[in-house]
């Protein structure tokens, strides 16, 4: 039988939001897989949940408000207890991710940088060895000079290409910057690459999130199970 991908990530949205509690600051995730989660914690706002909440993109955020969810900004609320996520890609030992496939990187990584816990929910399709090959780790960049910020990059990702639209142009994210899409077999040293990355001019944030996971719920289909460096309530 085939697997359904989609009842899979649902089954990790209902775990992650079953963390959430009354008060807290939650951060809104993007994605397939984020989106269930705000419908689901939708639900669970409307049954009496009280909580507030940081989306990472304007996707989330729309989906957030057609689900009632209250909306907060970080100059009310410069911590947020807890935010779920989906991502691209799962290291298993780190735990350190590709986001940004969906765009959405900048924000996330804003908002997880801001969180006590960053919850990551995936099917076990995202789960990798090391970091790279099939995914390619998205660089978010300034569109002023993009060409020579881009030459700049290939020093260390030479295989790469300007995200764009389906009708060619390219495409702008939430924060109106270009999306270099690099392809790299083996991210050996994912740390150190974010850091080389960083220090480029035009460069904005790379889709790399280094040690930021505080626990990753991974839907397979004989059930749920759960990665983390520290203990959190499940
Ligand atoms: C958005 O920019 C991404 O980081 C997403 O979180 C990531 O692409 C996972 O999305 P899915 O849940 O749709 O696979």
């Amino acid at each position: 039988m085939a697997t359904d991908f989609e009842s899979l990530k649902r089954e990790a949205a209902k775990t992650a939001i079953d963390l959430i509690c009354n008060n807290m600051i939650v951060g809104l995730g993007s994605g397939s897989t984020a989106s269930y989660a705000i419908a689901e914690l939708g639900e669970r706002v409307a049954k009496g949940l009280k909580i507030k909440a940081i989306p990472t993109s304007e996707k989330s955020r729309l989906l957030a408000q057609e689900h009632n969810i209250p909306i907060t900004n970080f100059s009310e609320n410069p911590v947020i207890d807890l935010t779920f996520d989906g991502a691209d890609q799962v290291e298993i030992n780190s735990l350190n991710l590709i986001k940004g496939l969906g765009n959405a990187l900048l924000r996330e990584k804003i908002v997880a940088r801001t969180s006590k816990k960053l919850v990551i929910m995936v099917d076990e399709r995202k789960l990798v060895d090391c970091l790279g090959n099939q995914t390619a780790l998205p660089i978010e960049i300034i569109p002023f000079g993009w060409e020579t910020t881009r030459s700049l990059i290939s020093k260390y990702c030479p295989e790469n290409r300007l995200r764009l639209k389906d009708d060619g142009k390219p495409l702008l994210t939430d924060n109106d910057h270009y999306i270099l899409d690099c392809q790299i077999s083996k991210i050996t040293d994912a740390e150190q690459l974010n850091k080389n990355l960083k220090l480029i001019t035009g460069v904005v944030e790379t889709g790399l999130f280094i040690n930021m996971t505080s626990m990753v719920i991974v839907a397979k289909q004989s059930g749920i199970s759960t990665l983390q460096k520290e203990k959190l309530p499940l």
